[in-house]
């Protein structure tokens, strides 16, 4: 009874979201995150400069910024980076996007850490693939076509720049001192995914770098698409004019 009471009670909230955006104006909410309706587009994978043919696209867990200098790291620690691409196929061509969040949610924050450390998207200019690597927090040997440090895809083509090839960057945050979903939103994080959706060749996703600059131990951890916990996921929320002649298609996936 009680889980009917549940799924009563977030159906009249679904209801109500939807009603009051219908209300106020005609846009509407897309949301990809993978387990959500079927949705199982998102690639997310860490890369580490200290072991550079390293990949972790299949681990819950992910990393970015520096670490530590605690063993096994060396004095200094390392530099890990997040890449991270949702397949934008389910966005009809037809609809104008209005505003795009991108939100993922920290679940660790190290011992000693400082607080407000900026975390920035950068859109990636190469392509690369999630790979099936789960090594835990610190990522495994790679697979041939894997995304890692040094290579875009693994042994067939590397990075121009090690660490990745990437433009300036689309949205920075200060990240929260306390665990919980993180949110990007800018007029360029919207335009990047304008222009995905219109040229999906082009579509590589952002790395996400933390404060590599200064202090050590800026990293933080997030929960990955592949979380236990499927609402804990990363998640692009894409508001949108509800206009257009394959608008149902969102129904699919609007909240
Ligand atoms: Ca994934
Ligand atoms: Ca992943």
């Amino acid at each position: 009874m009680k889980s009917s009471f549940v799924s009563l009670t977030s159906f009249c909230f679904l209801f109500v979201v939807v009603f009051s955006f219908s209300n106020s104006s005609s846009a509407a909410i897309l949301v990809l995150q993978d387990g959500l309706e079927g949705y199982n587009g998102t690639e997310d994978a860490t890369i580490y400069d200290l072991t550079v043919d390293f990949s972790n696209g299949a681990s819950p867990d992910m990393t970015s910024g520096r670490t530590g200098n605690n063993s096994p790291n060396p004095s200094g620690g390392s530099l890990h980076r997040i890449a991270i691409r949702f397949d934008l196929s389910p966005v009809p061509t037809d609809v104008t996007i209005l505003g795009v969040t991108l939100e993922i949610r920290l679940q660790r924050i190290p011992p000693s850490a400082p607080n407000d450390v900026a975390f920035s998207l950068h859109p990636i200019v190469a392509d690369w693939n999630e790979g099936s690597v789960n090594g835990g927090m610190e990522g495994a040997a790679a697979n041939p076509g894997d995304i890692t440090w040094s290579s875009n895809l693994f042994i067939t083509e590397t990075w121009t720049t090690p660490g990745g090839d990437f433009g300036s960057p689309s949205a920075t945050i200060t990240a929260s001192n306390t665990n919980g979903f993180q949110s990007w939103s800018s007029p360029q994080l919207t335009q990047d995914v304008i222009d995905w959706v219109a040229q999906p060749q082009n579509n590589f996703g952002w790395m996400l770098i933390g404060d590599e600059s200064g202090p050590i131990r800026t990293t933080r951890g997030f929960n990955s698409s592949e979380a236990n916990f499927a609402a804990n996921r990363p998640r692009l929320i894409i508001v949108h004019d509800g206009v257009g002649a394959s608008v149902d298609n969102w129904e699919l996936y609007d909240r």
